[in-house]
């Protein structure tokens, strides 16, 4: 199937320049395109993964990708899409970020072998020695004052300011783009629809310095139905890293996943054939209640980040809170999966009556109401239904010598740790 109609069916194309041009040359030849990653923090997160695998995509279709980190304009800070002047970071913080990035990105695109293998680049190679007077007498010149002011990036700041600083961004990138496709002939820039400003600033930038001809491509951005912002949840940004977000975490972002956006999600982060995502689509009218495609979506992109192991340990962690088999997690498994629930340190208190803790924790609403939860079997200890009124946690009880894991009912948990 042509390339561009695979991404129109994943609903990938949202803006193009050009595009019968484009298409005919993607059909043709092998393209050389970028997409930039501004080290804004020391991992990339979920909104990153859309223009990462898109860059997957374009590389498995026989293009070339080059994965630009933004070392330089990391140091600027780009105004699209922002409300307000963000606050510059320090040169050192940055650099730092950039090794993650580069680190990050290597796990999603090949960049060892192929006639098509990814390029790795950081634009303060070039940015940063640039001397001023130049800068403003080579590249200034191109970029009337009436065009700057156009782009959205600078109206939707003109009334909340906007310092010269930012306002010169897509200058930075507009060269980037020139100086890619000078050196490494690279025709093709592709972000999320924030960047449309910026891209198309380098391809006028380009075609006034003439050097011919280049192509932009935007994707949506991501939304959810429910209004939330895609990529965050209550504990926080869902980071690629998983020592900022563990696999389980990661993991339980996408099967949480409403019914109304699995589709979506499908085709913007999966390599799902068409064949096999229309089915989908198929169950989730038929028997929405089975999730399939919450589990099919959460096990591809969970090992496409994390890898296998790490989907089986996820799954693992899943299924014991949800069964309650408690006791066959490893230590790990278990601070993972307890990670977000309501905890309480009961650090000096040996012994302690269970009726005592579910009221002092507010597991049960008063004393009356957790002797009948006791009574009538709703509360478990590790697992383990607890029917005794006079039962009293002991040291003994304590998993790895330092957690009791309290639930009462089905689904409400409630974990003490002792340090
Ligand atoms: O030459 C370039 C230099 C920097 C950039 C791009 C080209 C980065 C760009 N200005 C930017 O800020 N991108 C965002 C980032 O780095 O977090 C996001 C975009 C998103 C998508 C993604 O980068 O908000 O739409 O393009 C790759």
């Amino acid at each position: 199937m042509d390339f561009l109609e695979d991404l129109r069916f994943r609903g990938l194309l949202y803006q193009v320049t050009d595009e019968d041009e484009l298409k005919e040359k993607l059909n043709k030849n092998q393209v050389t395109l970028y997409a930039g990653f501004d080290p804004t923090a020391n991992s990339l997160h979920i909104g990153s993964l859309l223009p990462i695998l898109t860059l997957r995509r374009f590389q498995l279709a026989g293009h070339k990708p080059i994965a630009l980190v933004g070392g330089g304009t990391g140091l600027i800070g780009d105004p699209s899409g922002r409300t307000t002047e963000r606050q510059l970071s320090s040169k050192e913080i940055v650099v730092d970020r950039v090794k993650y990035i580069k680190k990050q990105l290597e796990q999603f695109i090949e960049f060892d072998s192929g006639s098509n293998k990814a390029q790795l680049v950081n634009n303060y190679d070039w940015l940063g020695d640039i001397k001023m007077i130049d800068f403003m007498r080579d590249v200034g010149k191109f970029f009337p004052l009436g065009y700057m002011l156009s782009k959205d990036s600078v109206k939707s700041r003109m009334e909340a300011g906007i310092s010269f600083t930012e306002f010169t961004y897509m200058i930075l990138q507009a060269y980037d783009f020139l100086n890619l496709k000078k050196n490494y002939h690279c025709d093709l820039q592709i972000g999320g629809s924030d960047q449309w400003g910026n891209i198309t600033a380098g391809i006028e930038l380009i075609r006034r310095m003439e050097l011919g001809q280049a192509w932009g491509l935007t994707f949506p951005l991501v939304t959810k139905t429910d209004g939330t912002k895609f990529g965050k949840t209550e504990s926080g940004t869902i980071w690629l890293d998983a020592s900022m977000t563990s696999p389980y975490q990661f993991y339980q972002f996408w099967i949480n996943t409403d019914d109304r956006d699995v589709l979506t999600y499908l085709k913007y982060f999966t390599f799902l054939t068409h064949d096999e995502i229309n089915n989908l689509e198929e169950q989730v009218k038929s028997d929405p209640g089975k999730r399939e495609a919450q589990n099919i979506l959460a096990d591809e992109v969970t090992t496409l980040v994390h890898g296998k192991e790490a989907l089986e340990s996820a799954k693992k962690i899943s299924q014991a809170l949800f069964y309650g088999n408690i006791k066959e997690l490893s230590e790990s498994e278990l601070e993972d999966g307890f990670h977000d629930i309501p905890s309480a340190d009961l650090s000096g208190v040996d012994e302690i009556g269970l009726i005592q803790v579910l009221v002092d924790h507010k597991i049960s609403s008063s004393n009356r109401q957790a002797r009948e939860d006791i009574s009538n079997g709703s509360i478990y200890i590790n697992g383990e239904r607890q029917q005794e009124l006079n039962t009293t946690i002991k040291k003994s009880m304590r998993l790895f010598n330092k957690y009791l894991v309290v639930r009462r009912g089905k689904k409400k948990y409630f974990l003490i740790k002792w340090q």
